[in-house]
């Protein structure tokens, strides 16, 4: 979602912070291209004046031109401004302790994602430790409440539902069912319209009422750039929101809606959904979005991500081998599964500080991995563990189990070899840590 931004705003920090000297000149030009980046990222107008002035005034203060180094004083200050306009911090859900029962409520358009963005919420509170349930109570749309039943499935994830075509009611009977058999948060994906009309926002407002809810939560699909800020103004001012989660943040728009929400309407973006998924939901940090468009790599979520799917203890064996340089095909064999885990290799190498220009993402090659896996399993545990003893008619051998060409058993054990020699130096350098991720399912 935030490619095309970062792409440009990465290109001016890189220049500014590399110069020993910066003048006034230096910082009003880059600020210039910052502000057009904002722009063609649909960033209203209003927002990015804002921004501007901010990051100007504090730039051309006499901090940033005498200190030692000021092209980073700058990118501190663009960082800082543009958090800022992320809204600051990451706002949690507030939600009452499991005694109690919490009530959210999913409000938005039709097609903006609600149905599905319930799922994936209630698919993390529980992950959480929480028990949630969820009420369908969109009675509009035809199929609404077998899509959420479908979903909630899926997930495994209780779900209150009834024939009937009142939702009030509905809402009403939920909350005591889901208070009564101790579920501690009822998630309620409500009826949306095509666009903004006085009939929903009545039925919105009944069941608000009804719900008298922790969290009233705009759901805001992303692809729709300013419109979607528009949306959620709109919806603000007729129901208070406590927050708004936009969707649809894969997706190739311009970001703008990511950048202008808070601004705008003065409620935080509490998540973004990111794939239509149960688990393509992530919470909104301001920080790390910054730090992304700066191109300064997302290092926080890259690590969460990476230990959701290594426990500690294993990266310890990991990093223990490593040192020991006793990494085996094994180990390389893990290494793809958890690959796997992490979701797709793209999305997690752009993760990484600097890797975006030293990995070219273009020759990464999925199935190059599943090819590689292959070979890997045709070999016996002996060969896994010493690759060393893998001489030609083995090679012949592993080829025809795995239904590849010697060639590849050949080229295989090559990368193999660079990989273990790069994971050597992987603890002291980022960018080999990024090269050596790329390896993975790489051409040679
Ligand atoms: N790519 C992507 N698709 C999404 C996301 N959230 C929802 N969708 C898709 O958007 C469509 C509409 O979603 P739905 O939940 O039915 O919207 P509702 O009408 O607001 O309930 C569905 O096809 C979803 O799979 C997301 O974060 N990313
Ligand atoms: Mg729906």
């Amino acid at each position: 979602m935030l490619e095309r931004i970062s792409d440009k705003i990465t290109d001016v920090v890189r220049q500014i912070s590399g110069k020993a000297h910066i003048s006034e000149k230096n910082i009003q030009d880059a600020i210039a291209e910052i502000k057009l980046a904002l722009l063609e990222a649909d960033v209203s107008l209003r927002v990015v004046r804002r921004f501007v002035n901010r990051t100007t005034e504090e730039a051309l203060g006499e901090k940033v031109l005498r200190s030692v180094a000021p092209g980073q004083q700058f990118v501190k200050i663009v960082h800082e401004k543009l958090v800022q306009l992320l809204g600051d911090s990451r706002q949690e859900l507030r939600l009452k302790g499991p005694d109690t029962l919490s009530v959210i409520l999913l409000l938005g358009l039709q097609g903006s994602g609600k149905t599905t963005t319930a799922a994936k919420l209630a698919v993390s509170l529980q992950k959480a430790g929480r028990k949630p349930i969820l009420v369908a109570a969109d009675l509009v749309r035809p199929a609404a409440v077998e899509q959420l039943s479908i979903l909630a499935g899926q997930g495994g994830i209780a779900i209150y539902k009834e024939a009937e075509k009142d939702p009030v009611r509905v809402v009403t009977r939920a909350l005591k069912t889901a208070s009564r058999q101790q579920y501690d948060t009822a998630i309620i994906d409500t009826s949306g319209r095509l666009q903004i009309d006085s009939a929903m926002m009545k039925e919105i407002q009944a069941v608000k009422k009804a719900a008298s809810a922790d969290e009233i939560l705009l759901v805001a699909d992303a692809m729709t750039g300013q419109s979607a800020v528009d949306i959620a103004k709109a919806f603000d001012e007729q129901l208070d929101l406590t927050g708004v989660i936009l969707s649809k943040f894969d997706s190739d728009a311009r970001g703008g809606a990511a950048l202008s929400v808070k601004s705008i309407t003065g409620k935080p973006i509490k998540f973004i959904g990111i794939g239509e998924k149960l688990d393509d939901l992530e919470p909104f940090y301001p920080e790390r979005i910054a730090t992304r468009i700066l191109g300064m790599g997302d290092v926080v979520s890259l690590v969460e991500k990476a230990q959701s799917a290594i426990d500690a203890r294993e990266a310890e064996q990991l990093q223990e081998k490593i040192a020991r340089a006793s990494f085996t095909l094994e180990d390389y064999l893990d290494q793809f599964r958890r690959m796997r885990k992490m979701g797709s290799l793209q999305s997690l190498i752009e993760l990484i500080p600097g890797a975006r220009g030293a990995v070219d993402e273009s020759r990464i090659d999925e199935g190059e991995m599943t090819r590689e896996e292959a070979i890997i399993l045709s070999m016996t545990r002996a060969e896994r563990l010493n690759h060393r003893i893998i001489g030609p008619s083995r090679r012949k051998r592993i080829a025809r189990g795995s239904g590849t060409a010697v060639y590849d058993v050949n080229k295989l054990l090559k990368k193999f070899d660079k990989a273990r020699l790069m994971m050597k130096k992987m603890t002291r350098n980022k960018k080999t840590q990024a090269a050596f991720l790329s390896q993975f399912g790489q051409g040679a």
